[in-house]
């Protein structure tokens, strides 16, 4: 996690003097996805408005929800993806924006905005932040030395045929720790529907995990970022920007440790991660006031060169790095677009069956 300027002092301000802090709106509690905010945004925010940020960090979208749903979150902003929007918004989690209040929404690419209100009618309650897909993590030299010079890293029978996985297994191989994200990837290799709820295409989709569980070293959502820079790790699943901050990570420490990022030719699940104000956000006005800040072309386009996710502002596109514009893994080109599918919207019941599966398939049992 970065560390702000007045990040601490506001900790402690709210820690002795609570109420105080939450009767003005000098303060702002932000809860976003880790590693997805440049080092310098939360900082220049402070200094331009004088309200002090406290800045936390979840890595799934079901932390993030358990938070939600438990109510009282204490947070002003936060990052939920448009695969669990909807259902929060039926459930009453957020409260609608002030357009009024917001002028840089001008900024963002109206395409992006026609796709998410399918989560969001009218996008009333959410602004897109970044949108990426979950492919493979992979370490060039590592996995060809396992599996040779045709390892296939452009397909996830890289890691879903068991006699593949067996052999990556000495140098590594992490899953990200969702059942939301994971399963689908499993009913869409074995040709189900993505949003299948068919107990029987479940039932295969474990199996499938099961058969290659005992050569996974771990489960975890942000982890296999250092893993994958230090060399740790020969194989991740994991999101499109995380993957490139690790090639990047990488390459800093001297290129010594390749790291790329693959899309599936299969197809692979995209997200879309949306800004929202909680319904019993305390501090309203300074949650507009940072929505409005991130929507500026210069601070989007600055924390897409630093994050490596493409972001859903129009204008801030010709800013971005041409290397990260260029890079397939952040922008992917149209023909690899089309292969991806929307990680589903499962309603909240079924969202425990599928983290029941899951948790079988971490125990192995
Ligand atoms: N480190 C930032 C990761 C952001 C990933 N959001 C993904 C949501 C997928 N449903």
């Amino acid at each position: 996690m970065k560390s702000f300027g007045r990040t601490l002092l506001a900790v402690s301000f709210l820690g002795v003097f609570g109420t105080i802090a939450q009767a003005n709106d000098k303060v702002l509690r932000v809860y976003n996805w880790s590693d997805y905010i440049a080092p310098d945004t939360v900082r220049k925010f402070e200094d331009e408005t004088g309200i002090s940020v406290v800045y936390d960090v979840f890595d799934s979208n079901e932390t993030l929800e358990a938070r939600l749903l438990a109510g009282k979150s204490g947070y002003d902003i936060v990052v939920p993806s448009n695969s669990f929007l909807a259902k929060q918004i039926k459930a009453g989690v957020y409260q609608p924006l002030d357009k009024s209040k917001l002028p840089n929404w001008k900024n963002l690419n109206t395409t992006l905005l026609n796709n998410v209100a399918a989560s969001d009618p009218g996008n009333a309650h959410a602004v897109p932040y970044m949108w990426g897909s979950i492919g493979i993590g992979f370490n060039p030299d590592k996995v060809r030395q396992a599996l040779g010079a045709d390892a296939p890293v452009n397909s996830w029978d890289l890691l879903f045929k068991p006699e593949n996985a067996a052999k990556l297994k000495s140098c590594g191989i992490s899953f990200l720790d969702s059942a939301t994200e994971m399963l689908p990837l499993a009913l869409h290799y074995l040709g189900y529907p993505v949003n299948s709820q068919d107990p029987q295409h479940l039932a295969k989709a474990q199996e499938l995990f099961m058969k290659i569980r005992p050569s996974v070293a771990y489960f975890h959502s942000s982890k296999y970022i250092s893993d994958l820079a230090n060399g740790n790790l020969c194989v991740a699943v994991g999101y499109s920007g995380d993957v490139v901050q690790a090639k990047a990570r990488a390459e800093e420490a001297g290129g010594m440790v390749k790291v790329e990022y693959s899309i599936p030719k299969e197809g692979a699940g995209s997200f879309y991660d949306m800004v929202a104000i909680p319904h019993d956000a305390e501090h309203v006005e300074a949650a507009h006031q940072f929505i409005n800040f991130l929507l500026r072309p210069d601070i989007m386009a600055e924390i897409t060169n630093n994050v490596g996710y493409s972001n859903a502002n129009a204008a801030a596109t010709p800013l971005v790095d041409e290397a990260i514009r260029n890079d397939p893994g952040s922008y992917p080109p149209e023909p690899v677009l089309a292969t991806l599918y929307a990680i589903p919207d499962q309603p909240i019941s079924f969202a425990r069956v599928m983290t029941r599966d899951w948790t079988r398939v971490k125990l192995g049992k």
